[in-house]
């Protein structure tokens, strides 16, 4: 059967079992129909889309739920009165062929567990300890949608924006929402079928555009990601300067923790500078960045990127500076160390870049720092920003 489902809960169904019966005919419970307690080896089977009441004796149940292969599936066994056992296999009732998904604390009254579904059905068996008259449990099996997309920032370029976000593992599409009045989230206009980084382009210079965008896969579709927002200007005309001394990012667009600090000592102008961890250490496995606005470097004759730095960079982390000529969906790395920097120094630095290379283009910076799954140091910190002409 084809399944298409909007919600979380497919189905659920209450079995009311009668201890007093003894093993013999069952009957209905609160409205639902009877149904025939299944067997290892003839299970009942289960319509995902039809919710199911019915009562069933004690002892051992077996169900089969159609489902698609690939998906995510959470069981969940809410024992209302007393305490059941939850295992679940792939296409049959044998442990040989078991997921992994089997739950056998006897002591819990509540069991769950998450499984990919390799074949088109479940099989659940439902472990009965029951020895309440009246005893009675609900199974829920609830199709798990995918994460929504995290590192999501949005690039502020002419008459466009370029929207990126990180991949979600068990997605297999996403879809952008926009609109130019905040927190519309998925009320938004929505965009089908993008991947990142998508350029939006068709936009009005002065305008702001908030953005969300969405994982999809065959259980359906994520909630909304963080809202981002951008403002297409013309690109900014050399010289330009930023000394985040507002205590804003000054149109830079930050994706991670990446933020202004006050932290004293931390900053070449007073009172902020830009890092990527505020007041903490970075985190590990982290692929952060701020990302400046436009520039026109067409006609300048020796552009020059400048700033003011120190860092705690540990072994296997680094902090690149890297140039995108196309709004932000490619870098170059132009940092002036090979491989990044790494390491520590504890008094701020000046840098400059020669930006000759890219002198017939627009171009975006981005100060990136990417992480390794073990080490954190308290990270980068930038201030005093210019580009020249
Ligand atoms: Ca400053
Ligand atoms: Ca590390
Ligand atoms: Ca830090």
């Amino acid at each position: 059967m084809k399944l298409t489902w909007k919600n979380f809960t497919i189905f659920a169904f209450f079995l009311s079992l009668l201890a007093s019966c003894g093993g013999g005919s069952s009957t209905p419970d609160g409205g639902g129909v009877p149904v025939a307690q299944g067997s290892a080896s003839s299970p009942v089977s289960i319509s995902l889309s039809t919710p199911y009441a019915g009562s069933v004796d004690k002892t051992i149940s077996y169900y089969r739920i159609p489902v698609t292969a690939g998906s995510i599936y959470k069981i969940t066994v809410t024992a209302m009165t007393d305490d059941v056992d939850l295992a679940v296999w792939r296409t049959n009732l044998w442990s040989s062929d078991a997921l992994g998904c089997t739950s056998g604390n006897l002591n819990l009254i509540d069991e769950q567990c998450e499984a990919t579904a390799t074949q088109t059905a479940l099989y659940i068996q439902v472990l009965g300890g029951f020895t309440n008259a009246g005893a009675f449990f609900t199974l829920t099996v609830t199709p798990v949608l995918p994460a929504a997309p995290a590192g999501v920032i949005a690039i502020a370029g002419n008459s466009q924006v370029t929207v990126s976000w990180s991949p979600v593992s068990d997605a297999t599409s996403y879809n952008l929402y926009f609109s130019q009045t905040s927190g519309a989230g998925k009320g938004g206009t929505k965009i089908a079928g993008v991947t990142s980084p998508h350029v939006h382009t068709g936009r009005t210079n002065g305008v702001t555009y908030y953005y969300v965008v969405t994982s999809v896969n065959a259980n359906g579709e994520s909630v909304a990601s963080a809202q981002v927002a951008a403002t297409p200007v013309a690109a900014l005309t050399l010289p330009q300067s930023f000394n985040f001394d507002n205590g804003t990012l000054q149109g830079w667009s930050a994706t991670g923790a990446w933020g202004v600090t006050s932290a004293a000592g931390y900053f070449t102008s007073s009172p902020y500078s830009v890092t990527d961890s505020p007041n903490v250490n970075y985190s590990n496995n982290a692929n952060t960045s701020i990302t400046s606005p436009v520039f026109d470097l067409t006609g300048a004759v020796s552009p020059t990127l400048s700033f003011y730095h120190e860092y705690s960079i540990e072994t296997f982390d680094r902090g690149y500076v890297e140039v995108s000529t196309d709004g932000g969906v490619t870098f170059v790395d132009v940092t002036p160390i090979v491989d990044g920097y790494v390491g520590e120094i504890f008094s701020f630095a000046n840098v400059a870049i020669d930006l000759s290379s890219f002198k017939t283009s627009s171009v975006v910076i981005r100060f990136r720092l990417q992480t390794d799954w073990n080490g954190v140091f308290d990270g980068w910190y930038i201030d005093d920003i210019s580009i020249t002409n």
